[in-house]
């Protein structure tokens, strides 16, 4: 099989450091914690950003700041997030892809978020799909219900997308497709062929879902944005403690983790 390639989500905009004490926050954390993430087998950060005051933010200086201390530290595909937090207007979640990064995420539809809406329209994608065209950067096509994989198929068959894409499958979120094996295979069965794809489950669903990733021969996605505990009643200690376990099983089970430059050749970027 195809080395796996880890995607670590290390702050989300909804985890706070009620939820746990190590949630980096700061440029220089979130660049400390992602140099940690690559040493235990990370390739990919998916990156959201927080001022201040520890608020989520869309701000493009202030993903610049982050975004230049991870170069400084490390090789990672640098995954900005078009999602932000639900609430935040398209005009504010499209800052980041100005800033030309190898990756930037691209969810293909609305869904309820816990009590929020995460709101997507079919305009809003296509400017997010355009904008990303216009400035060279990858998108992954988050997909947290099974007709967003529908949706980004209406922009390929416009031409604002091009196969083979490669999808992020979020499976846990109160309000989109709950965190089942079942899910998960209807999920990957949807996809058009070709296509490559990461498995990120929500809290207690991100181990069984990522070891289900690993052996079906996908890719996972761990982190604090998704689950900040390491197993019932334990907080991880770390955003690396959990892709360190991703990279173990994976290597008990026969697959090894993509380095960076490995990952960029599976994904076919430059
Ligand atoms: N925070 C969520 C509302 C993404 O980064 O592209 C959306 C999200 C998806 O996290
Ligand atoms: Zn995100």
């Amino acid at each position: 099989m195809e080395k796996l390639i880890i995607t670590a989500a290390l702050t989300g905009a909804e985890t706070t450091r009620q939820d746990n004490p190590s949630l980096p926050l700061t440029p220089a954390e979130i660049a400390q914690a992602a140099m940690e993430a690559e040493k235990s087998g990370a390739a990919i950060i998916h990156l959201h950003v927080r001022d201040e005051a520890g608020r989520p933010t869309q701000d493009r200086g202030a993903f610049a700041k982050a975004i230049n201390l991870i170069r400084a530290q490390s090789d990672m595909i640098i995954q900005v997030s078009t999602g932000g937090a639900a609430g935040m207007t398209p005009q504010e979640r499209i800052q980041p892809v100005t800033l030309g990064t190898e990756m930037a995420s691209l969810t293909a539809g609305s869904v309820n978020f816990g009590d929020g809406t995460f709101v997507n329209s079919p305009r809003d994608i296509e400017n997010f799909a355009h904008a990303m065209a216009q400035y060279g950067v990858t998108p992954e096509i988050e997909v947290f219900d099974v007709g967003m994989i529908n949706n980004a198929m209406t922009l390929v068959h416009k031409g604002l997308l091009r196969l083979p894409l490669h999808f992020g499958l979020v499976l846990g979120v109160p309000g989109g497709i709950p965190a089942t094996p079942k899910n998960l295979l209807h999920l990957v069965e949807s996809l058009p062929p070709g296509c490559s794809w990461s498995v990120a489950g929500i809290g207690r669903h991100e181990l069984p879902l990522g070891v289900m990733g690993i052996i079906m021969g996908g890719h996972v996605r761990v982190g604090f944005e998704d689950n900040v505990y390491y197993r019932k009643g334990m907080l991880a200690s770390s955003n690396a403690q959990l892709v360190a376990r991703i990279s173990r099983l994976a290597s008990e089970l026969g697959r090894e983790t993509a380095t960076p430059s490995q990952a960029r050749g599976i994904l076919g970027l430059k």
